[in-house]
């Protein structure tokens, strides 16, 4: 650690120079102006705002550093046990404003760069999001830099193309080129009587450590996040594989393992180098072995990172020598695993196991159900049985989610380990950047009225139940209404800014926000709005008077290879070209499908949404986050009963949120009934097929083209919009109704956001760490 060259009392002055709470403009303006010279090579007359940015980055980012090293020091010196999270994805969004808010420096860096000519608000939006991730996998949680997708739209279609962010430099990652290890592809092993295992041949790659400094809130904790990186040289012994490909292409998809090759190399790579880093730190405090699960847990997000499991029994077998029954107890003490999905898809066991009931009752079945290894041409690995047998721990993501999980994909092992292994952790979102950074002014109306400083409720998100006491208070409600307002303005510019078209921000904004997938139903809210459009041609203008004007809002990606997904995105598109400027509607219902959705796009989008749509058939969507989100920030919520949104509705009570659908038990007999006893949708679902229909038409262009969309629905249904269509226009219509009135929507407003602690991430990582990791906080002070 070099600490020994530091004589304690100047350690210590070193520590005590720490930055951070305790810097001020003058010394900002100097480091930024340095940083200008010396790092940038630049000067006051060529700087731009890009620029500008970088140098400002760069001066909070010596502020980071020396927390983090200090932090590191802290962790060596105190030796405390250490919790890691091994995840493919991080949605971390972008850093700098996150930085600022953590270390108190927002107010002060502002006048830092007033005072230099700049305007921070400018500077903020010059970063690019690090957007290493799909969806909400990805947002919750190491990973592999490489090649993400950044969509466009062109003639309706998504586009993909490479992500910048990886282009420009990031002020904020630190290439360790002192940090590498070796890990070694195909090859072979062999042990020699009393001899340790030695592997050698195949392919050597050299994976570097790439660091990204995580400031904690209000703390000068500051953790780390490590990705890895393929070094700049391979060894290909045996093998033509060429190892840059490793970490250049994130698999886009995240529902569905890949049973590739170079996906399992990806997921060996970066298993491996972890490993053997985490190994190589616990050596350092000189502790047996068979202690290891003392100092470290391991957490698993979902099946990605299986791979840890065999690899340190094989640590342990070859490189310790240990007895098989030691190395697992170790390996099962240390790990523990999240799941979070049970679609089919991304349990590739899944339709193997139904078949093998079918065939085979009795235990034989059973056996077969738990094998790590599914028979058949060719053989595969059941990542998710691995993880289960492998883990301490087992939790999905809700409450219902948790339940399903242990009725379905993990039942046998349920009755094979006893429920105790079991549980549920719901997930939870960060109120410092979905509240404080996405939506300042809300931040300190809370602030202002329970009259506490910001930090107080940031920390402690259950604070805000203090607003209850204000729900009827007109002057709060006025405030409260006032902030949604000027967040739908903020929202309006945007999109005037990028899709040129201006918005009514007097209407009902109705967002939908996820990636797409069927499960989510897209579909669903699309057919609503042709519904609601068709609906809206038929009537009188005098009718028309009447309606709640609304504008509906979509964004998200599909993955490239998932047509039907892509085939949504289109329709969507489309259809906006048409109602967008139709004349008799346009006033009353607009749509707007935005681009490149990213966690910054989702920063605009949650403050100033009214109602949002979380609207999985029942039992698919294991929790979902923004739910969360949007009613953090005062949004309400129509919903199926499904995933976290259940738990959301027993925090702010039923009558806060639009529920509609049928419930999860009934799902599997409907689906049953619409293989072998289909109705035809013009029966079953009127309002539906008339959609359908005159999107075939081609009303709205592209005639033909939806066909094997619209089939999906027509044919089986597998996600069941037949059977919710005509129970989700009631529900809008019942949100149109509580709309109209205006007091009582904003009391409603008030009173959702109030009962949003139990979802702040603070609380999840609490039930992680006592339910699964058994750490304690270990705070620099
Ligand atoms: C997603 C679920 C969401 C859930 C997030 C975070 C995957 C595989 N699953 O419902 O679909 O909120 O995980 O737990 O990305």
């Amino acid at each position: 650690t070099g600490k020994e060259k530091w004589p304690r009392g100047e350690e210590k002055v070193w520590i005590d120079g720490t930055r951070g709470l305790d810097t001020d403009v003058p010394s900002i303006t100097k480091s930024f102006v340095n940083h200008v010279h010396t790092s940038l090579a630049r000067q006051a007359y060529n700087l731009d705002d890009f620029g500008a940015y970088q140098a400002a980055a760069l001066s909070v980012r010596d502020d980071l550093i020396i927390n983090w090293n200090d932090t590191q020091l802290h962790f060596t010196r105190k030796s405390p046990k250490r919790a890691y999270y091994l995840s493919l994805e991080f949605l971390m969004g972008r850093t700098f404003d996150n930085a600022l808010l953590n270390l108190g420096l927002k107010e002060k860096y502002n006048d830092g760069m007033t005072k230099l000519g700049f305007n921070l608000e400018d500077l903020l939006e010059k970063e690019r999001d690090a957007g290493l991730g799909n969806g909400g996998l990805g947002r919750f949680s190491g990973l592999l830099p490489g090649l993400k997708r950044k969509p466009g739209i062109a003639n309706g279609s998504q586009l993909e193309a490479p992500d910048p962010w990886l282009e420009h430099d990031n002020p904020w990652e630190l290439p360790r080129a002192d940090v590498s290890y070796e890990v070694r592809f195909y090859g072979h092993s062999e042990r020699l009587d009393g001899m340790k295992a030695i592997w050698s041949g195949g392919q050597e790659v050299l994976a570097m450590a790439y660091d990204t400094m995580v400031p904690g809130y209000d703390t000068k904790n500051t953790n780390n996040l490590r990705l890895w990186e393929t070094g700049d040289y391979e060894r290909a012994l045996e093998s033509s594989n060429s190892a840059a490909a490793i970490t250049s292409v994130l698999y886009p998809n995240d529902h569905t393992s890949f049973g590739k090759e170079l996906r399992l190399k990806q997921q060996y790579f970066w298993t491996a180098a972890s490993l053997a880093d985490i190994i190589r730190r616990f050596k350092n405090i000189d502790k047996p072995i068979t202690e290891f699960p003392e100092y470290v847990a391991i957490q698993l997000n979902d099946t990605h990172p299986t791979l840890a499991v065999p690899e340190l029994m094989r640590i342990l077998l070859d490189d310790e020598d240990l007895p098989w029954d030691t190395a697992w107890n170790i390996v099962t003490n240390t790990f523990f695993f999240t799941n979070h999905t049970v679609l089919p898809e991304a349990l590739e066991n899944m339709l193997f196991l139904q078949a093998v009931e079918k065939k085979f009752p009795g235990d034989r079945e059973k056996l077969a159900r738990m094998s790590l290894i599914e028979e058949g041409f060719p053989q595969n690995v059941r990542m998710a049985n691995l993880a289960v047998i492998g883990s301490r721990k087992v939790n999905g993501v809700a409450e219902l989610h948790s339940e399903l999980l242990k009725a379905t994909i993990v039942k046998d092992f349920v009755d094979f380990y006893g429920q105790s292994k079991f549980f549920n952790v719901t997930n939870g979102i960060t109120p410092r950047r979905w509240l404080d950074q996405c939506n300042p002014g809300l931040s300190n109306l809370i602030s202002e009225t329970l009259q506490i400083p910001k930090g107080v409720f940031l920390k402690d998100l259950y604070k805000l139940e203090g607003l209850l006491k204000y729900v009827d208070n007109p002057t709060f409600q006025k405030k409260w209404a006032a902030i949604k307002q000027s967040n739908k303005e903020r929202l309006a510019h945007y999109v005037e800014t990028t899709l040129g078209f201006k918005i009514n921000t007097h209407a009902m904004f109705d967002v939908q926000i996820k990636r797409l997938h069927e499960y989510k139903r897209q579909t669903m809210n699309i057919f609503g709005v042709v519904h609601r459009y068709l609906t809206l041609k038929a009537m009188t203008p005098a009718e028309r008077k009447k309606v709640n004007p609304k504008v509906v809002f979509f964004a998200g990606k599909a993955a490239p290879g998932y047509y039907i997904a892509k085939l949504t995105i289109r329709l969507i598109v489309n259809v906006a070209r048409v109602i967008n400027v139709d004349p008799d509607t346009k006033d009353l219902l607009s749509l707007f499908f935005l681009p490149d959705y990213s966690v910054s796009l989702a920063e605009i989008l949650i403050p100033a949404s009214d109602i949002s749509q979380h609207i999985s058939t029942a039992g698919t969507e294991a929790s979902g986050t923004s739910n969360m989100k949007f009613c953090l920030n005062g949004g309400l919520l129509v919903g199926t009963v499904d995933g976290a949104n259940i738990e959301i509705a027993e925090e702010v009570g039923e009558s806060n949120v639009f529920f509609f659908g049928h419930l999860t038990p009934a799902v599997e007999d409907l689906r049953y009934q619409h293989m072998y006893h289909p109705v035809p949708i013009e029966e079953k679902c009127p309002a539906l097929a008339q959609a359908l229909n005159e999107i075939s038409s081609g009303t709205f262009g592209d005639g033909g083209v939806y066909e094997p969309l619209l089939n999906t629905i027509r044919q089986n249904d597998y996600y069941l919009l037949t059977e919710d269509f005509d129970s989700y226009i009631k529900a809008l219509a019942l949100v149109d109704e509580a709309y109209q009135d205006r007091t009582e929507w904003i009391k409603k407003s008030i009173s959702t956001s109030a009962k949003m602690g139990k979802f702040s991430s603070d609380r999840a990582i609490q039930d992680y760490a006592q339910e699964c990791w058994n750490i304690e906080s270990s705070k620099l002070t």
